[in-house]
C-alpha cells in the first residue's frame, strides 16, 4: 500500500513539478540511498539478489508484452551482473513531459516504469518493471546498452548520477536491451552474488512464463556454470519437476485457467503416491508462500467440486464426504494469478489479499476441474479413491486416539516401559535422549543427570512414515513410545504447549543404521509433529570419534583432521612420544561415564541443532532420503553433500 501511495506521488512529480529538473531527480534517488531497505527490503544477501531480479522483471514485463523470448542473466568477475534481453530495447526518443530521453527517465526517475511508450506495460498491467532507477541509485556503476533501429545507444551512471550521457555507439542488427551493474559497497553488507540462489529463482521464472527462455551463467573464475532454461508446458512442467522424485497416481498434471476483467489465473496439479500435501503459489510471478486469497479459492472449490463428483459418480455414499486435507493428501498444486492491484499482506508480505482473487480461482476450479473429471473418469476415479482412503485412515487415527486418551484418561500418566524418565517435571529444563539400541540405552540410563534428563530407548528396524499414514503411526509399536513420552500428540492436534521436554536429542551412532533411525525420525517429526522441528526443539548428539591419550592426558576427536591435530598437539615436540588413539565404535561401547563426559553432560556435550528454514526443500529432501526411488536418492546426497551431512554424517 505504501509502495502504491508513493508511485502516487511520483506520477505527480513527473508530470507536474518534475519538469526535467535534475534536482528533483537526484531528491528521488537520493532517498532510495538513504533508506535501501525501504526499496529493497534489506542490504544483506536478500536485497543484494533482489537488484537482479528488479532489472529481469522488466525484461519478462517485455516477454509478457510478446516482444521477447529470450533473458540471459550472469554474475561476471568482480561480481558485477548482465542481465539481456532480445526485446525492443527500451525506447531513447524525448518524452515530451520531460524533454528527456525515455532512457534516462527509466533509470533517474523513480518508479518511472510503464510512465512511458505504447502498450508494453498495459498488456502485463504494469506487473513489475518500476525497480531500474532504485538499481541505478544502489550500484556504484550501472551501464546501459540499447539495440533499437540499427543503433546501439549507451549511457552510464555512478550511484544515480549520470556520468555518460546517452549516445550512439555503434550500429546493431537486431533489437534488446542489456544493463550491466555493480552493487555498490557502501550500501550492501554482502557483496558476493549467489548462482544457485539466481538460478532457483530464474527457473522458477522460466516455469511461470512458457516458452521464455531464461538462461543463467557464472563467469566467476574457478565456479564457472551455465544452465539454459525454457519450459513449453509452463507450470505443469513446474508439477512435474515437483513431483521428480515421487510417484504420480496418474498421468499428467492437470491444467486450468481462467481470467476475468483484469485478473487471471491458472493452476496445475497432479496427485502422487505419498501423503503429504505442496501448494507452491504465486501473485505476479512473487511468491506467496503464506497462501492467501488464491490459495483458499482452490482449496475450497477442489473440496466441493471431489465430493460432489464422487457422489454423482457414487464413490461417495449416502451422508458421507470428503474433507479439505482428504482431497489434498498426495496433491502437488501450482497457482499463479496475475492481477493489477495485488495486496501482500502478512508480516512479511507472503500472503495476497485480494478477495476477487478468492472468488476467481474457486469459479475456475469449480468449472474446469469438473468438465476435466467429467471427459477423464478413470483418473476422477483414482483421485476419488485416494481421498477416500485419506477419509477412512483419518477416521481409524481419530480413534486410536480416542482410545489412547481413554487409556491415559484411566491409568494416570501411561508412559511407555521403555522410558526412564527424570524428576523435574518442567519441560523448560528436562532433556529427552532418544538413544538407538537397547545397550547404548542402559548406558545412557546410568550416566545421565536423572534430575532432568529421560532417556527412551528405541531399537530394531523402525516404520518408513514416508509410505505410513496417521493411523499406522499411531499403532506403531516403535513411535508410539516416542508420542507418548512427548505427550504434544501428532498432526492437526500436535500442541507445542503439551510437550514434556523441550530438548529432544536424538543419539544415534555415525554409522549407516544410526543414520537411518536419525533420518526416520526427523522424517517422522518433519511430517507429523513439524512445529517441534521449526520451533528448534530437536537436537542431535554428537559423540566424538576418537579417543587420545598420552601419559595421563586423554582428549576426545570428533573428526579425523582434529584427531590428526590433536595428536600432534600431544605429541609437542617429542617425535617419539606415544600418543595411544583408539576409535570409538559406537555409542554402546561407551561405558556410561565416558558417555556422560563426552556426549550428555551439558557442559562438555556438543549438540547440533535441526533446522529446518525451508519446510519445502525438507519435503523434497526427505521424499527423496525416504522414497522408494533408489537413483534419485543417490544423485541427492552426491549433490547435497551438506544435507545428507546433516542427516546422514
Ligand atoms: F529497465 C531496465 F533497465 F531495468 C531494463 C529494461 C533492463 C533490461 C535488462 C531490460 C529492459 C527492457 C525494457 N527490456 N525491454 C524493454 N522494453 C521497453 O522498455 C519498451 C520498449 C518498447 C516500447 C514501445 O511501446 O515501443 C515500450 C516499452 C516499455
Amino acid at each position: 500500500m505504501t509502495e502504491q501511495n508513493e508511485l502516487e506521488m511520483n506520477t505527480t512529480q513527473v508530470d507536474h513539478a518534475y519538469g526535467g529538473s535534475e534536482i528533483q531527480v537526484l531528491e528521488g534517488l537520493e532517498a532510495v540511498r538513504k533508506r535501501p531497505g525501504m526499496y529493497i527490503g534489506s542490504t544483506s544477501e536478500s536485497g543484494l539478489h533482489h537488484l537482479v531480479y528488479e532489472i529481469v522483471d522488466n525484461s519478462i514485463d517485455e516477454a509478457l508484452a510478446g516482444f521477447c523470448d529470450t533473458i540471459t542473466v550472469s554474475i561476471n568477475e568482480g561480481d558485477t551482473i548482465t542481465v539481456a534481453d532480445n526485446g525492443r530495447g527500451i525506447p531513447v526518443d524525448i518524452q515530451p513531459q520531460t524533454g528527456l530521453p525515455a532512457l534516462e527517465v527509466v533509470f533517474t526517475v523513480l518508479h518511472a516504469g510503464g510512465k512511458f511508450g505504447g502498450g508494453g506495460y498495459k498488456v502485463s498491467g504494469g506487473l513489475h518493471g518500476v525497480g531500474a532507477s532504485v538499481v541505478n541509485a544502489l550500484s556504484e556503476w550501472l551501464e546501459v546498452q540499447v539495440r533499437k533501429d540499427g543503433k546501439i545507444y549507451e549511457m552510464k551512471f555512478s550511484r544515480g548520477e549520470i556520468t555518460q550521457p546517452m549516445r550512439v555507439v555503434g550500429t546493431a542488427d537486431r533489437t534488446g536491451t542489456t544493463v550491466t551493474f555493480k552493487p555498490d559497497p557502501e550500501m550492501f553488507d554482502i557483496l558476493t552474488f549467489s548462482y544457485d540462489t539466481i538460478h532457483t529463482r530464474m527457473q522458477q521464472q522460466a516455469f511461470l512464463n512458457a516458452g521464455l527462455r531464461i538462461s543463467t551463467f557464472d563467469n566467476r573464475e574457478g565456479r564457472e556454470e551455465a544452465d539454459s532454461m525454457c519450459y513449453e508446458g509452463g507450470i505443469r512442467e513446474y508439477v512435474d519437476w515437483l513431483n521428480q522424485n515421487k510417484t504420480p497416481i496418474h498421468d499428467g498434471a492437470v491444467y486450468m485457467r481462467g481470467k476475468k476483467d483484469d485478473s487471471s489465473v491458472e493452476i496445475a496439479l497432479q496427485y502422487t503416491d505419498t501423503y503429504s500435501e505442496t501448494i507452491v503459489s504465486f501473485a505476479n510471478d512473487v511468491r506467496t508462500p503464506e497462501g492467501g486469497m488464491h490459495e483458499e479459492g482452490f482449496k475450497r472449490a477442489l473440496t466441493t467440486v471431489l465430493n460432489a463428483y464422487g457422489k454423482k459418480a457414487g464413490i461417495i455414499k449416502g451422508d458421507d464426504k470428503v474433507s479439505g486435507e482428504d482431497c489434498r493428501e498426495g496433491l502437488t498444486c501450482v497457482i499463479s494469478v496475475k492481477l493489477t492491484d495485488a495486496q501482500f499482506e502478512g508480516q512479511t508480505k507472503a500472503k495476497l489479499g485480494n478477495a476477487s482473487v478468492r472468488t476467481l480461482t474457486a469459479a475456475v476450479v469449480s468449472e474446469k476441474l469438473e468438465e476435466y473429471l467429467e471427459e477423464n473418469p478413470r483418473v476422477a476415479r483414482t483421485i476419488l479413491d485416494k481421498a477416500m482412503m485419506a477419509n477412512r485412515a483419518r477416521e481409524a487415527a481419530k480413534k486410536a486416539r480416542e482410545s489412547v486418551r481413554r487409556k491415559t484418561a484411566l491409568g494416570g500418566a501411561a508412559m511407555p516401559d521403555k522410558l526412564r524418565d527424570c524428576n523435574e517435571n518442567n519441560p523448560e529444563l528436562t532433556e529427552l535422549y532418544i538413544v538407538e539400541g537397547d545397550s547404548a540405552g542402559g548406558s545412557a540410563t546410568q550416566g545421565r543427570d536423572s534430575r532432568f534428563q529421560a532417556i527412551l530407548p528405541l531399537w530394531g528396524k523402525m516404520l518408513n512414515v514416508e509410505k505410513a499414514r496417521v493411523d499406522k503411526v499411531y499403532g506403531n509399536d516403535k513411535l508410539q513410545p516416542v508420542i507418548t513420552a512427548l505427550g504434544a500428540g501428532i498432526g492437526e492436534e500436535f500442541d507445542v504447549n503439551k510437550l514434556r521436554y523441550h530438548k529432544i536429542i536424538i543419539m544415534a551412532d555415525a554409522d549407516v543404521d544410526g543414520s537411518h533411525i536419525r533420518t526416520l525420525l526427523l522424517t517422522f517429526f518433519f511430517r507429523f509433529m513439524r512445529p517441534l522441528i521449526e520451533q528448534g526443539y530437536v537436537y542431535s548428539a554428537v559423540p566424538p570419534l576418537f579417543k587420545l591419550t598420552r601419559g595421563k592426558t586423554t582428549r576426545l576427536a570428533f573428526s579425523e583432521p582434529e584427531r590428526d591435530a590433536i595428536s600432534s598437539e600431544l605429541r609437542g615436540d617429542n617425535p617419539n612420544a606415544k600418543v595411544d588413539i583408539s576409535r570409538f565404535k559406537g555409542l554402546g561401547e561407551m561405558n556410561p561415564h565416558e558417555l556422560w563426559e563426552t556426549t550428555m553432560d551439558p557442559e562438555r556435550r556438543t549438540l547440533r541443532r535441526i533446522e529446518l528454514d525451508d519446510a519445502v526443500q525438507a519435503d523434497a529432501t526427505f521424499t527423496v532420503l525416504m522414497g522408494e526411488k533408489v537413483e534419485p536418492r543417490k544423485e541427492f546426497i552426491e549433490k547435497n553433500a551438506k544435507y545428507a551431512v546433516n542427516l546422514d554424517y
